[in-house]
């Protein structure tokens, strides 16, 4: 088998997670699997890639482009997986990802005919935002999540451990219902359940290879687009004491460029901050929005002396203003802990651009 599949979904809905713990689970139970994190930023070093690596998964990155327009980059980095002994490979898609089933399901099997099995196009939503579907609230956000679910072959319904057994089949059926075209699973990536389903899944069935009816120039979407920036940070640090907190330091970070971007009535899909220190031991936090309480992703099992650290956000803010907004957290923050910064890289850009 030498199967791919997509992993599309909003920000946070845990398509990392998922496909770090499908990676594991499927090489422990039924072969070799990879995983591939696509981001935009140009030679970064994706806090999604970091993160799997760190936690021993078999995983890479791809970045400067989108998988949807660099069939050759991931045709080939597809081949030295199957290669060496992989038969099942999945990677995310940058930004909101919709227009991933046609530019990278169609247009491979155009250049790369029978190459690859392709896998179900696979689309996570997490508890809160089918609310927000269900609710039919929110323009922009819910177009984006009815669009990237009218793509799906399989819809995984992530967080199932948010969520108290009768809340979770009013949305599966909801879903189930509303998107007839595609099966729906329920799964908790944090605590492993559903693994094996979405396993059976990806090995059992294909791709549809269906051409959904989506207004790719609808205002929505593209107003979501106009409004999203990109934010990548790369920097080491230097620490002074031997009792530092790296959880903490992270965590207060987020907790600033949290409260600066809700005063100015900004939103903040997903902030990622991870920092890892010499020996392997790492820490990780997740801001998932300007209202809702910042995650503790990862704890340091041990105060840390030097670390690197990444920041990669997705906020719908001025790409100055988030670049300030940011930036100002990170000095006020490692000044309060005494640490030396050194920076390796930043890259800020608005998507609609
Ligand atoms: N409670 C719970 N939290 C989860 C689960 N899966 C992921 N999360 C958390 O949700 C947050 C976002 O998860 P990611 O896997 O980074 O989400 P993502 O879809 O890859 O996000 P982007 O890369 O920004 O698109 C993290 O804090 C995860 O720990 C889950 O099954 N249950
Ligand atoms: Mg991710």
């Amino acid at each position: 088998m030498r199967k791919f599949a997509v992993f599309s979904g909003f920000l946070g809905s845990g398509k990392t997670t998922t496909m770090m713990a499908l990676t594991r689970y499927y090489s422990a139970y039924h072969g070799k699997a990879a995983m591939i994190s696509n981001d935009l930023g140009e030679g970064v070093t994706l806090a999604d890639d970091r993160l799997a690596r760190l936690s021993g998964v078999n995983a890479s990155q791809i970045t400067n482009e989108c998988i949807c327009f660099c069939h050759d980059v991931l045709t080939q980095r597809l081949n030295e997986y199957y290669d060496s002994g992989c038969d099942l490979v999945v990677s995310d898609i940058p930004g909101f990802g919709v227009g991933a089933l046609e530019h990278v399901y169609h247009g491979l099997s155009k250049e790369y005919p029978d190459q690859f099995d392709l896998g179900p196009f696979t689309v996570l939503i997490e508890p809160r935002n089918a609310e927000i579907l269900r609710s039919g609230q929110g323009d922009d956000m819910a177009y984006i999540l009815h669009a990237q679910l009218m793509e799906a072959d399989l819809i995984v319904l992530n967080k199932r451990d948010l969520l108290e057994p009768a809340e979770l089949e009013a949305d599966r059926a909801w879903l189930a219902d509303h998107y007839p075209k595609a099966s729906v699973i329920t799964i908790s990536a944090m605590t492993g359940e559903g693994l094996e389903e979405l396993s059976q899944a990806l090995i059992r069935d294909k791709a549809s290879m269906k051409h959904p009816d989506i207004d790719y120039e609808d205002k929505n979407l593209q107003n979501a687009m106009d409004q999203l920036t990109e934010y990548y940070l790369e920097y080491v640090a230097q620490v002074c004491c031997n009792d530092f907190d790296g959880t903490e330091y992270l965590s207060d970070i987020a907790r600033m460029v949290q409260a600066e971007l809700q005063a100015w009535d900004y939103e903040i899909p997903h902030m990622k901050l991870l920092a890892w220190e010499p020996e392997g031991d790492y820490g990780k936090v997740d801001l998932l929005g300007v209202n809702r309480p910042i995650e503790i992703t990862r704890r340091f099992e041990n105060p840390c002396t030097d670390i690197a650290v990444v920041l990669n956000a997705n906020a719908a803010c001025p790409a100055a203003t988030l670049d300030e907004i940011i930036q100002e957290a990170v000095n006020v923050t490692s000044r309060l802990y005494q640490l030396e910064l050194r920076l390796f890289k930043k890259e800020c850009f608005n998507l609609g651009e």
